[in-house]
């Protein structure tokens, strides 16, 4: 049964809004799953050490017809596949993040994942993508997404327009 999906994109490596655009694009053609939308690129600082470079995040709407370790699967695949390497360093720098935050109404809790994505009611560069192109959603807790983002200021988020590259 198709269900609706939303990713978070995150890269801080080897031109980011590259890694971004072709990672969209590497999901559009995964097979049982169609791209519904996707967010404008932010950037922003990083979260977690500081000697790193700045983000860039969006958020894309997928329908799929995979479960949820199999979408998993294939996420990390495309990560790999943009030379994603899995260092020590908690919340390091990455070519290419590719998070499950929302998988329909379903909550997750198993060793390799969890949903709703551990800290997304808090995280602007998660947040604002989202709201971009799901503003009614709520939470399988029933929480709306506009009261998570009344508690979490846009300070520090910058938009970007669809031809800038960094
Ligand atoms: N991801 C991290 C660590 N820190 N900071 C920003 N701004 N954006 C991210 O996507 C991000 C981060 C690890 O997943
Ligand atoms: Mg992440
Ligand atoms: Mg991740």
């Amino acid at each position: 049964m198709r269900v609706r999906v939303y990713i978070g994109l995150g890269s801080n490596l080897s031109t980011p809004t590259e890694q971004l655009r072709n990672a969209l694009a590497a999901i559009a053609a995964l097979p049982q799953t169609a791209l519904i939308a996707q967010s404008s690129l932010y950037i922003s600082d990083p979260l977690g050490p500081a000697d790193q470079p700045r983000y860039v995040n969006a958020v894309a709407a997928l329908d799929t017809d995979l479960s949820p370790l199999a979408l998993l699967d294939a996420l990390q695949t495309i990560e790999q596949e943009q030379g994603r390497t899995r260092k020590a360093e908690r919340w390091g720098p990455r070519t290419l993040d590719l998070d499950i935050l929302l998988f329909g109404a379903l909550q997750v809790d198993e060793p390799r994942l969890t949903v709703p994505h551990y800290h997304m009611h808090a995280r602007a560069f998660v947040l604002y993508p989202l709201a971009e192109i799901a503003p009614h959603l709520r939470l399988p807790d029933g929480r709306a997404l506009t009261e998570l983002l009344s508690n979490c200021p846009f300070a520090g988020l910058e938009r970007l327009n669809e031809t800038s590259s960094i």
